[in-house]
This record gives structure tokens, C-alpha cells and sequence, in this order.
């Protein structure tokens, strides 16, 4: 079928399971033999029939999904914008009572440290928002193990150096940054906030630090890099499509476009089970229709938001593909995701650029070490083996996963990693408080770092050295942080910050 110019009521008319178009935007769609396939269920597109969908779409889906999954006699053509009937948003109450608290949250100016964009994010996202991004997999025991473990590291301060100057600039992959810390890889920024991952790639503009854009953005790939200052280094982070010809021309095209290193996900053949993600997603059906619907039943919608847009991830990926991407770019490769020494090892003998030591931020393998812990592993063996030594310009460590403070990053520094990511903080701050949100979490790091560093008697990343911490309690799994009786009744949490009056 050519494509056609068509009126919003000739795509009003086909609003049935038995035709089923929708506009996603301004382009129109025949969607009725794709309802049953559809990984988020075909109630959420019949809600939808003959109507437009794009606003529910965005969030939740890269802006290619559709064009690619349809085969293209489904692209129907485009619509007269002024023909389209608006679909009433119905707000439910806890949208409403959602809204207010947004109107109510307290300023930035009150807001100390990472954690409080996760208090204040509780509050004022929505739901599916909140579940997604906070969510772990299982237990969440490795998800709250990343955060603790560097409660397992302490400080061996020098004095009495001057720490009048201090400097924390570094260089990432070659790469200068203001800071060892990098903006990594999220999904759907979409979900807390409209402008996406471009509130992270502007904060990062105007704090010098390095964004890595994720392949599952919902922002496009080009707006992102366009976004971008002239000059600000951007990474890449890849999942790896079983069709390599679709991986090829992405990579490719990040390559042209001035990404500058390319972090290749290997922790997710398949994603792990994110439960509160999954709650969410089964507590919006009407648990009825589930059971009386037996087409509904065909598709497994109980997975949550992330696994319904990741079924294009290889889970064949192997060593023996290396070649192949080193064939395809001459962009650094770094493997994401690695968890014990000897595939860092694998890494360094097959001339990749470096890894990171991660366990995706607890959403993956439960009961996976941090990556710091990893980090002590990892060193002593890739010197014992291959004469190595961290931080290493050939070979960069990389870790992430529970970093909330300066402090965090610096033992990492201090233990052999050259910068360290973190993502959900942002991802709150944005969610929150929009740009300004990320923006303050950027200085909130970089006013951390001035003073610890100047605590620690390092003046700047080189200084930062091995003997400055003590970490031989990283791999006790037992002694897990005392609770602190005096810290919890005395210290007061932004919980019990005054919402604002409007
Ligand atoms: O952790 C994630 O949620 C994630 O990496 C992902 C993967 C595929 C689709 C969406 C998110």
C-alpha cells in the first residue's frame, strides 16, 4: 500500500480488535494482527484503537519500536493533525494526589545529597516511574549490597599537606572529565520526565562530566547527540541485536556521529525478574478481563516494562564475537558488565579497551557482588597475572552500582578504577526536579569531592592511592553494616521535610 494522506475519522473508524489502526506521531498504523504480540498486551493498544497513541507510546518505547516491528504494508500514511480526536487523559485520583506533591515539593535549595533525590523521587513519581527505576532483581539483595559494600571501605587520611588547590579532573577512555564519575546508561528516561535523557546530557554539558546514552533511550539516538554542546563527549552503551546488520549500522552510525567509546552490555541474555516492575504491570489490568480473555492470556505481560521492549537482545552473544566488533569500529570497546577476574582477564588478553565491573545495578543476577568488591578482586590478579597496574591507561576499570557519594567514588579511585557510573540518582533528580535536578546532583558531587579530598590530603586524582583506604573486610558477606542507633534517631531524613504550600 503507498502511503496516503488520511483523516482522523477514517482512523477513528477502525477502533475494534477486528481493525485496529493507531497514530503514533502523526503516521498512522494497522496494528490488528500485531494486538496478540504485542509484549505489553493488546488491552493497552485496543485502548487506543483508532485514536492517538503517542503519548502513551513515548515513555515506554525507543522511538523506532513501531516502524520496526510492523512490516511495512502496516505504515498506513499520514494524518491531518486537525482531524484527530483528542483522547480525554482521564487523571485518577492518585494522579491528582501525585500532581500535588509534585506542586509541594520542597525546593532544591533544601536538597543535601544524592539520597534525597531518591526520598523526594518516592514521593513525586508516578508509579510505574518509581517501580521501574527502583526496581531489582529478587530480593534486592544485591541491589542494597552495592550501596553497602562500600560501608566496608574506610578512609588512611594524610594531614598536613596543602589542600588549598584541589583538583579532581581526570580523564576517562582518553577523555577529559571533570570529575571520575560518568552519567551511565538508563532506559526509558521518559518515564520520570518529558525531556528524557536530555536533561542528563544537559546537566552533563554544563558540569564537564561524560553521559553515556543508552541504546533503550526514549529519547532518539540523534536528538541526544544533538543535544549536546559542541565538543561534549558522549559514550555509548549497546545491546547487541540478534540482527548484527541492525548492531553494524547503529554502531556505525554513533561512531560518525562522535561517540567516543562503546560500552558493550554482556550482564542481560535476559533480563532478570524485577518484581515491583512486575506488579505494577499485572495491578493495571483488570484481573477479570485477564482470566476471561483468553487471547489476552496468550501474551505474557508479566515481565514489566523492561522485558517487554528487550526481546531483541541476543542471548547467543559470545567471546568469539569480539572480532567482529573490533572489525566494525575503531571506537574503544569496553565490556559492561563483568564480575570476577578471570573474564577481566579475557578482556585485557583480547584487546578490549577495559571493563565494567557491575552487576546492573542489582537488576540482573541476585546475590552478585558489588562491583568495589569486584574491584579488589580484580586488581592484585591482572597484576599477578599480566604484570599490571590500576589505575591503567591501556586498560581502564570501570565500576558501578550504589554510588550515592563523593566518598564512594573516591575508594573506588583509591582501589584502582579510573571513574565510576551512576545512574538511578540521576534518573531521581530529573524525575523530580527536571534538569535543575541533575544539575544540583552534579554540584552536590563536586562540592563532595572539594572537601573530602582536602580531608583526605589528596590534591588530586593521582594522590588518591591505595594505601588511603582500608578494604580487607570487602568480601566479608556476614558483618554487614551495624545499625546505627544514634544515626537513626537523630538523624533527620528530608522525609520529614515541610511540603511546601502552594
Ligand atoms: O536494567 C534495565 O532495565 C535494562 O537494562 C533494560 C533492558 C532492556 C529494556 C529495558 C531496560
Amino acid at each position: 500500500m503507498t502511503p496516503r494522506h488520511i483523516s482522523g475519522q477514517e482512523v477513528a473508524e477502525h477502533n475494534s480488535r477486528e481493525s485496529c489502526w493507531i497514530i503514533v506521531h502523526g503516521r498512522v498504523y494497522d496494528v490488528t494482527d500485531f494486538l496478540d504480540e504485542h509484549p505489553g498486551g493488546s488491552k493497552i493498544i485496543l485502548k487506543y484503537a483508532g485514536k492517538d497513541a503517542t503519548a502513551e507510546y513515548d515513555p515506554i518505547h525507543p522511538p523506532d519500536a513501531i516502524t520496526k516491528n510492523l512490516p511495512p504494508e502496516k505504515h498506513l500514511g499520514s494524518v491531518d493533525p486537525d482531524t484527530v480526536l483528542r483522547v480525554e487523559v482521564e487523571i485518577t485520583d492518585e494522579e491528582r494526589d501525585r500532581q500535588l506533591r509534585m506542586a509541594q515539593r520542597p525546593p532544591l535549595s533544601e536538597i543535601l545529597n544524592l539520597h534525597d533525590f531518591e526520598t523526594i523521587g518516592k514521593l513525586v513519581m508516578s508509579e510505574k516511574a518509581w517501580a521501574y527505576y527502583s526496581s531489582a532483581a529478587d530480593d534486592e539483595i544485591t541491589h542494597r549490597e552495592n550501596h553497602a559494600a562500600y560501608h566496608r571501605v574506610w578512609f588512611r587520611p594524610r594531614i598536613l599537606r596543602d589542600v588549598t588547590h584541589v583538583d579532581w579532573s581526570t580523564k576517562i577512555l582518553g577523555q577529559p572529565t571533570r570529575m571520575p564519575v560518568y552519567i551511565t546508561a538508563t532506559a526509558l528516561g521518559k518515564l520520570g520526565h518529558k525531556d528524557g535523557e536530555l536533561n542528563l546530557t544537559r546537566a552533563a554539558a554544563k558540569h564537564g562530566v561524560i553521559q553515556m546514552i543508552p541504546t533503550l533511550a526514549s529519547c532518539s539516538f540523534d536528538e541526544i547527540v544533538d543535544t549536546a554542546q559542541p565538543g561534549q563527549v558522549q559514550f555509548l552503551q549497546l545491546y547487541v541485536n540478534r540482527d548484527r546488520e541492525i548492531t553494524r549500522k547503529f554502531v556505525q552510525h554513533a561512531e560518525k556521529r562522535g561517540v567516543k567509546a562503546l560500552f558493550i552490555t554482556v550482564d542481560a541474555p535476559q533480563l532478570g525478574r524485577r518484581e515491583k516492575d512486575m506488579r505494577m504491570k499485572f495491578e493495571a489490568e483488570d484481573p477479570a478481563e485477564v482470566t476471561d480473555n483468553k487471547q489476552q492470556d496468550r501474551v505474557d505481560r508479566s515481565h514489566g516494562a523492561a522485558r517487554a521492549i528487550s526481546s531483541f537482545i541476543d542471548t547467543s552473544l559470545d567471546w568469539k564475537d569480539i572480532p567482529w566488533f573490533q572489525s566494525i569500529t575503531k571506537m574503544p570497546l569496553i565490556l559492561k558488565g563483568v564480575q570476577c577476574w578471570e573474564d577481566a582477564l579475557e578482556a585485557y588478553d583480547r584487546g578490549l579497551a577495559g571493563v565494567v565491573l557491575s552487576n546492573h545495578g542489582g537488576r540482573q543476577l541476585d546475590f552478585a557482588r558489588s562491583g568495589i568488591e569486584i574491584l579488589v578482586e580484580v586488581v592484585p590478579k591482572l597484576g599477578e597475572k599480566r604484570g599490571l597496574k590500576f589505575p591503567n591507561e591501556k586498560f581502564q576499570l570501570f565500576v558501578d552500582g550504589g554510588v550515592r557519594r563523593a566518598t564512594d567514588v573516591i575508594k573506588a579511585v583509591a582501589l584502582g578504577a579510573t571513574a565510576v557510573g551512576v545512574g538511578r540518582p540521576f534518573l531521581y533528580a530529573f524525575s523530580s526536579y527536571g534538569v535543575e535536578g541533575v544539575d544540583k546532583a552534579l554540584q552536590i558531587l563536586h562540592d563532595e569531592f572539594e572537601m573530602n579530598m582536602r580531608l583526605l590530603g589528596a590534591r588530586n586524582i593521582k594522590e588518591i592511592v591505595p594505601a588511603m583506604v582500608e578494604a580487607s573486610s570487602i568480601h566479608s558477606h556476614i558483618v554487614s553494616v551495624p545499625s546505627d542507633r544514634l544515626y537513626e534517631a537523630n538523624y533527620e531524613s528530608i522525609q520529614s521535610a515541610r511540603l511546601r504550600e502552594i
